[in-house]
């Protein structure tokens, strides 16, 4: 799963991106050289994962993952707004990151001239929506030359779904925000549409800005109040920096600053939310790990992501709630109060669910 960073030119992508990666990225190409990204692996903090492992003394630890694309020579770095500004490895993301600018520094230049951060969110959607726009008018235009020469009903009805989201793009609406049916919403995957994906705003604020943190949260907090989409404020210079220490170093750096937690932290697990994943957790005395599923996964389903035989031959799943876990602290504390549930096949994993896979190959 993939997270595209996106914006405008020195918003402080490569900043966010340094930062959430710890510096330890590699540098990859897509398809042509223009298109060369950075990309970094990124574990998904989770305390419940830490409480696990200590509790079951497990020798190894997995974490989740997410990765981060920061695109170098991305022109959206000039100021304008035509589709091939957009490089197309932000197509493969499955999420979009969109960093906008509100510190100030008077030796980094910003492309339009001055600090605000509606106008430039407003701008990058409206950058998606065109974007997506000229592909569906074009695509529209082939699919409805073809339907007027071979009367074929699927032609006809991808006709007539391009031309609803052609509708709805031209009402500057992104993607994201509509529900269409699993039907539609099949047909148009292929596209990849980038105001479709889920989008991570990140207001990224000057090191004078920390005391306003909450404020700011407070002051664009309706910038969220949309479908698949969340905002996260951080201080990307600064997090760049205490990502660089070692973990006891930055435990007391952000106390002398007055940082009640890791800004990273926020945006790495809104990252994954927004990706519509949820973990499931497994303990025992030689491993703890958090495994990644899709949000609404059945038990057997979940089982497939540990191992294909564990789907096939599944017979039932023995789940703790985390909090339950927590409580007890000890599998057999919690099979005494009877908080150990036996789930069959159709059983909807919830995040964060301490599971034992029962199945016979
Ligand atoms: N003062 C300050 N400068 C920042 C901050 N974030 C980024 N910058 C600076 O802005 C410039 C552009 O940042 P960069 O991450 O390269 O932006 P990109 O073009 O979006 O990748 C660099 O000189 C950064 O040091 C910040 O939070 N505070
Ligand atoms: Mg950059």
């Amino acid at each position: 799963m993939i997270v595209g960073l996106i914006g405008l030119g020195l918003s402080g992508k490569t900043t966010v991106f340094n930062a959430v990666t710890r510096g330890d990225a590699e540098v990859g190409s897509f398809q042509s050289q223009k298109d060369a990204f950075h990309r970094g692996r990124v574990l998904v903090p989770d305390a419940r994962v830490d409480f696990l492992t200590e509790m079951s003394q497990s020798p190894s630890v997995v974490y989740a993952e997410v990765e981060y694309f920061d695109v170098a020579g991305f022109s959206g770095e000039k100021d304008s707004a035509s589709e091939s500004d957009i490089p197309q490895v932000l197509r493969e993301s499955d999420a979009l990151a969109h960093v906008v600018r509100a510190f100030a520094n008077d030796s980094v230049a910003h492309p339009k001239g001055s600090i605000n951060v509606r106008r430039d969110v407003e701008a990058l959607d409206e950058e998606l929506v065109f974007t997506d726009l000229l592909l569906v008018e074009r695509r529209l235009d082939r699919v409805e030359r073809q339907a007027k020469v071979v009367k074929d009903d699927k032609v006809r009805h991808e006709a007539e779904v391009l031309k609803k989201v052609k509708d709805i793009l031209e009402q500057n609406t992104p993607l994201r925000s509509v529900t269409l049916p699993p039907e539609e919403e099949k047909l148009i995957r292929g596209f990849r549409f980038l105001s479709e994906k889920p989008m991570l705003i990140i207001i990224n604020v000057g090191e004078d800005q920390i005391d306003k943190i909450d404020a700011i949260k407070a002051e664009f907090a309706d910038l969220k109040d949309k479908p698949n989409l969340d905002l996260a404020v951080i201080c990307g210079k600064i997090e760049m920096e205490l990502a660089q220490l070692p973990d006891d170093d930055r435990q007391s750096f952000m106390a002398d600053m007055g940082l009640k937690e890791s800004a990273l932290d926020v945006v790495i697990r809104k990252s994954y939310s927004l990706l519509g994943l949820i973990s499931f957790l497994t303990t025992g005395d030689k491993e703890t790990r958090a495994w990644t599923i899709k949000r609404g996964s059945t038990a057997q389903s979940a089982a497939g992501a540990i191992h294909a035989d564990f789907e096939r031959g599944f017979i039932r799943a023995e789940i703790v709630a985390y909090e339950d876990m927590k409580r007890c602290g000890s599998y057999p504390e919690v099979k005494k109060h009877g908080l150990m549930r036996l789930e069959g096949k159709t059983y909807i994993v919830q995040d964060g669910d301490v599971v034992i896979f029962r199945f016979n190959v």
